[in-house]
């Protein structure tokens, strides 16, 4: 028969409870490297005056910022839920996938405007990363244990779609672009392959999956994926001269030589 079991979307720990996880400690460095990722990226996108580069510096700092107000959910217990599969009650971070939702297609959207590729290809990264953080969420949420993978194969099909786009379809335009957006976009795709495929291993092995990695060792290797995605992938980004518009460019200063992100 059809059973109907409730599950509360928040866990309401008390203030003396936040450290009674083991994985708080992650939470607490990932929030407050998203804080300071946010506020370096502010400071430094205040002189800018360059049109293009400012919506660079805009999408990028915005990426952060949202993952900031995310890890502080996760660590108050606000972003935690827990659901029951394979005979037991799992915590489940849910507020991961708030955070991906938005971030993911900004980081698309970063590498999109960088190689200048048409609207439909823009539409067609962002539907499938929505449908890849979408059915990873139901995934996450599922109780039927065995279904849980089935939606994870759907969301990393779609993860593939996307990886295949960035490799095949903008290597090419960023190749016929200058030097400075060439070498710029491989550094960051290149990021972008390694760390995102990294997600799915470490959710099917993590406590989401199989089970194999506790949620404290999965807590902290989600934790250093999304800096470097988003912290590591901003500076890259922002310190390169490819961001800013043909006539504004500023010349490559002396000490700041031919470093792979110019
Ligand atoms: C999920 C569910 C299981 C299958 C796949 C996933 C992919 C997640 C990715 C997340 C990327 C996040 C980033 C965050 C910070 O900037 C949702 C774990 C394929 C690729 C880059």
């Amino acid at each position: 028969m059809l059973g109907t079991i409730a599950t509360a979307w928040n866990v309401p720990l008390q203030m003396g409870q936040i450290t009674s996880r083991p994985e708080w400690i992650w939470l607490a460095l990932g929030t407050a490297f998203m804080g300071l990722g946010t506020i370096y990226f502010m400071m430094r996108g205040m002189g800018v005056e360059d049109p293009d580069a400012k919506k660079f510096y805009a999408i990028t700092t915005l990426i952060p910022a949202i993952a900031f107000t995310m890890y502080l959910s996760m660590l108050l217990g606000y972003g935690l839920t827990m659901v029951p599969f394979a005979g037991e009650e799992h915590p489940i971070y849910w507020a991961r996938y708030a955070d991906w939702l938005f971030t993911t297609p900004l980081l698309l959207l970063d590498l999109a405007l960088l190689v200048d590729a048409d609207r439909g290809t823009i539409l067609a990264l962002v539907g499938a990363d929505g449908i890849m953080i979408g059915t990873g969420l139901i995934g996450a949420l599922t109780q039927v244990y065995e279904f849980r993978f089935i939606w994870w194969a759907v969301s990393t099909a779609a993860m593939l779609y996307i990886l295949y786009v960035l490799y095949f379809g903008f290597t090419k335009k960023a190749n016929a672009m200058s030097d400075d957006v060439g070498s710029t976009f491989r550094v960051l795709r290149n990021l972008v392959l390694v760390l995102w495929s990294a997600y799915p291993v470490v959710w099917l092995i993590g406590s989401e999956g199989a089970g194999i990695v506790p949620l404290n060792i999965e807590t902290l290797l989600f934790m250093v994926l999304d800096v470097s995605a988003k912290v590591g992938f901003g500076l890259v980004l922002l310190r390169s001269r490819a961001i800013f518009g043909e006539s504004s460019a500023p010349e490559p200063s002396a000490d700041e030589g031919a470093t792979a992100a110019d």
